[in-house]
């Protein structure tokens, strides 16, 4: 079975919970094993309510949040919720780098990597040295066991677009840099223009936990669906499959701004997608999953 790690920026928008639905349903479903997650931004709730989600998913697997990242204060509704549903603390969870490292070595098989927010855990793992956990540098576990990594971000219609996963900081801009330089394995890329507009969820019972995190967020009418568009087409394992023709790319992300830069080329191990069907056709997709 096709093994999965996500990293997501859990709490900075509600479409990721419904990402994590797909994958743990997907996961009790049988059809993927779901392994780990890191979550690549930082408040004292993050951990503890992604817990509590995954927990009422039946889905109990390790999480690890990105210790390097500053602690914010800043927090929306659903994450204190859901944290003060369990007695789990931030301090309970390990750094989102050594669950990563450890979900890759001791996978059986091959790991696939889907990444729905901000790329440094994706990139300190790969630039990372051996460790007790393994003594494969990052590099090595990535061109040993990481068969691919499926990328919500950028913005693929437009050269030098800009969008907020790869750009909204210092570190994202650094990281989804070097990641798209270096990752040895082939990268799908699903892009802002995929999933915007394209709101799901709207039909979600009112009764239903994640209808309530959509709530807390301000989006009671549904949100837009980049994170549970991109889970969707991982586990399908194949974009044509899942409703996108690929253009295959040499792609770059400015290390400064984050603007993203295209050149076609049929030889390159990078690709983004572009929808084939209306905007009806992944919403009913997506709700199909997720309902
Ligand atoms: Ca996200």
């Amino acid at each position: 079975m096709r093994n999965f790690i996500l990293g997501t920026d859990w709490g900075e928008d509600c479409d990721d919970a419904v990402a994590v639905r797909v994958l743990a349903r997907s996961h009790k479903a049988g059809k993927i094993n779901f392994i780990g997650v890191g979550i690549n931004t930082h408040t004292e709730y993050s951990a503890p309510s992604l817990y509590r989600f995954l927990e009422r998913e039946e889905c109990i697997i390790p999480i690890g949040v990105d210790k390097n990242c500053p602690k914010t204060d800043w927090q929306n509704r659903y994450q204190p919720r859901l944290a003060l549903e369990t007695c789990k603390k931030d301090e309970d969870f390990e750094d989102a780098i050594r669950v990563y490292r450890r979900c890759i070595a001791e996978a059986e098989g091959k790991v696939e990597i889907i990444e729905i927010g901000f790329l440094q855990v994706l990139e300190m793992t790969l630039l990372s040295e051996g460790d007790d956990i393994s003594p494969l540098s990052g590099m090595e576990l990535f061109e040993k066991k990481v068969d691919k990594v499926w990328i919500m971000g950028g913005k693929w219609d437009q050269q030098g677009g800009r969008e907020f996963n790869l750009s909204y900081t210092p570190f994202a801009c650094r990281a989804a840099s070097t990641v798209l330089e270096k990752c040895p394995c082939e990268i799908t890329l699903l892009g802002w223009e995929i999933g915007a507009r394209l709101i799901t969820g709207n039909t979600l019972n009112h009764n239903d936990y994640l209808y309530q995190v959509l709530v807390d967020w301000g989006c009671p009418e549904g949100r837009e669906s980049w994170d549970p568009m991109t889970a969707i087409m991982a586990v399908i394992g194949d974009e044509n499959e899942a409703g996108y023709d690929t253009v295959r790319a040499r792609v770059s992300v400015d290390p400064k701004t984050g603007a993203n830069y295209f050149t076609p080329d049929e030889s390159s191990n990078r690709k983004y997608v572009v929808k084939k069907f209306p905007d009806s056709y992944y919403s009913d997709m997506v709700n199909r999953v997720v309902e």
